[in-house]
């Protein structure tokens, strides 16, 4: 199974989302390994946005991002990296599709209220950067047969 890190950024943590937002994640079907509340440095947040570093819009999405803590989280699941990233819906909040958690709940490009990792190759960088190998759990979860079909598991 994949697993892929969600952030639950500073308009979601102001807007008072935190909780509708996961459950979107939870009814989704995926399984929750790791969650914790914390705030960004400068050095774990340049890591994570190095690919905007040059970009004009960058220190307003650093201010932004650190503006509160963020909720950090690990989900797992079959093919997650991917389901995650369309259930978040584009980056630009206001044309993402409705039914996606930007396109119900959100209309600006900063203020999008989640990040999700955009490929297998990120997620794995992303999960260690943001949570130590002790504070993500594996367990069984009694959902997992009732979300999936035996084969897709088994295989
Ligand atoms: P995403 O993969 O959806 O997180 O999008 P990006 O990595 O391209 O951008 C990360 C964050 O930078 C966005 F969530 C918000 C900010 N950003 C802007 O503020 N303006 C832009 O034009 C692009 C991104």
């Amino acid at each position: 199974m994949e697993r892929t890190l969600v952030l639950i950024k500073p308009d979601a943590i102001q807007r008072g989302l935190v909780g509708r937002i996961i459950s979107r994640f939870e009814d989704k079907g995926l399984k929750l390994v790791g969650i914790k509340f914390m705030t960004l440095g400068d050095q774990l947040l340049n890591e994570h946005y190095s690919h905007l570093l040059d970009k004009p819009f960058f220190p307003g999405t650093r201010s932004f991002m650190q503006s509160t803590p963020v909720v950090a989280i690990c989900w797992e699941g079959l093919d997650c990296v991917d389901a995650v990233r369309r259930l978040c819906g584009v980056t630009k909040a206001r044309e993402a599709a409705p039914g996606t958690i930007r396109g119900d709940l959100a209309m600006s490009v900063q203020a999008n209220l989640v990040h999700a990792s955009d490929s297998i190759e990120t997620a794995a960088t992303e999960v260690k950067r943001f949570f130590d190998d002790s504070e993500l759990f594996g367990y069984s979860s009694s959902m997992t047969g009732a979300v999936y079909s035996s084969d897709e598991i088994d295989g």
